[in-house]
């Protein structure tokens, strides 16, 4: 058996059920239209921007509608310009094609004004969708923080109009409380992956994080819950899935939607470990909570803006905090290496590449930077490149 065999073997038993969820949309989308028919709305949303606290706290369901699959792509090209990137593509191909189990049921698809590509393509879900879209804005200055903290305001009220529903106090807290609870045990689960012996694939933690964010949120906990037990408990017998040998790799940058797991899926199975992504599908997603010393509304809306506004997307300038959280996860996570993931003509993450890249140069981190889209016809290439930087690590 070789170690990627290995690996695969020695999946968690309770990843069972973050595969059915991430796999089984059909089922999925049949339950979320059930609690649907009980006067629930439902959202589809694009970026871990759009706070779900608040919709949960007006009754709403969250869906992340990105696309991690090429089968969607060439129906986007037949509409929109070929050069834009894949996750978009792949996103307007499911959604114009009307091959997304989910949009049907959804009320309302939220949109943000991160790149320029995700702007322009809000604009042209309108024709299929009733759309709000948050303005991100792209520094983090006192009055940028002013201007996020109005719209979170805005989004609270937006969701208030939807769904018929208050917000409270009380059932922001509620929603608050479970939200956080969600990142804590999905922070949990990638803490494991912090130690030598690794419990838990790259692959694998991607699932449950994807999972994380279109599984009803008290569900996901009790069964992240279960996942983060069963883990807890090869570290104490010392099961580890991977070789001595393998070296400890981080992926930084651009999301991992799956099914595109193509990187991660390289990695492993030449036998090295993905033990952290620093991309919104890891780390931006389940890093920091919603600070829940709050004794109002309004000061629970603020927390609320404040903990979005820690998120380090590239669309920030200057995004200073990127490099120094990338260096600081190196740290934690024991890493050998870092490979920057950019998806094909994504600007912002190509641009900061280049300032990463020096960064992690001038403290001897070795890197790579892999541009990809969505094919497999890559993957060849891919390959060697990846080969060339383990072997570096050896
Ligand atoms: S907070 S990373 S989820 S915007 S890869 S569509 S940036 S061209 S997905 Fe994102 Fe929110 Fe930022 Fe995270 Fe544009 Fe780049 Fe494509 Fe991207």
């Amino acid at each position: 058996m070789n170690s990627h065999d290995k690996v695969e073997a020695l999946r968690p038993k309770s990843i069972v059920y973050f595969d059915n969820i991430t796999s089984d949309h059909t089922d999925h989308a049949k339950e979320l239209s059930d609690k649907k028919s009980m006067g629930n709305k439902v959202l589809g949303t694009f970026c871990i921007y759009v706070p779900e606290e608040i919709a949960l706290a007006a009754g709403a369901m969250t869906i992340a509608l990105c696309g991690g699959t090429q089968i969607s792509i060439p129906h986007a090209e037949s509409i929109f310009p070929r050069d834009i990137c894949p996750l978009i593509k792949s996103t307007l191909g499911l959604l114009f094609g009307e091959m997304c189990p989910y949009f049907p049921i959804v009320d309302m698809a939220v949109g943000e004004t991160t790149c320029d590509g995700k702007k322009k393509a809000w604009e042209a879900l309108t024709s299929l969708k009733p759309v709000y879209v948050m303005e991100v804005p792209h520094k983090k200055e006192r009055i940028d923080k002013q201007l996020w903290l109005e719209e979170v305001k805005l989004f609270k009220e937006k969701m208030e109009e939807l769904s018929g529903k208050t917000i409270t106090f009380e059932n922001l807290m509620k929603s608050v409380k479970v939200i956080n609870r969600k990142r804590q045990v999905l922070a949990e689960m990638h803490g494991f992956r912090k130690n030598f012996v690794i419990p838990i694939s790259g692959k694998d933690a991607l699932l449950v994080t994807q999972a994380a964010l279109f599984d009803d949120p008290e569900r996901f906990i009790l069964k992240a819950g279960i996942l983060n037990k069963e883990l807890k408990n090869r570290l104490d017998k010392k099961i580890k899935i991977f070789p001595d040998s393998a070296k400890r790799i981080m992926i930084a940058g651009c999301p991992t939607v799956v099914p595109n797991m193509k990187i991660h899926r390289l990695v492993e199975t030449l036998g090295s470990a993905v033990v952290c992504d620093e991309t919104c599908t890891g780390y931006r997603y389940y890093a920091n909570l919603v600070d829940e010393n709050a004794s109002n509304l309004d000061e629970l809306l603020k927390n609320i803006a404040e903990r979005y506004m820690q998120i380090n997307c590239s669309c920030f300038t200057p995004n200073q905090e990127r490099i120094q959280q990338v260096i600081d996860l190196v740290r934690e996570y024991q890493v050998d290496g870092v490979i920057q993931y950019i998806l094909q003509y994504c600007h912002g993450y190509n641009m900061e590449a280049v300032k990463l890249e020096q960064e992690l140069k001038r403290l001897k981190i070795p890197t790579l930077k892999l541009e990809a889209d969505y094919s497999e016809e890559d993957i060849g290439q891919l390959k060697v490149r990846v080969e060339a930087l383990l072997e570096i690590l050896d």
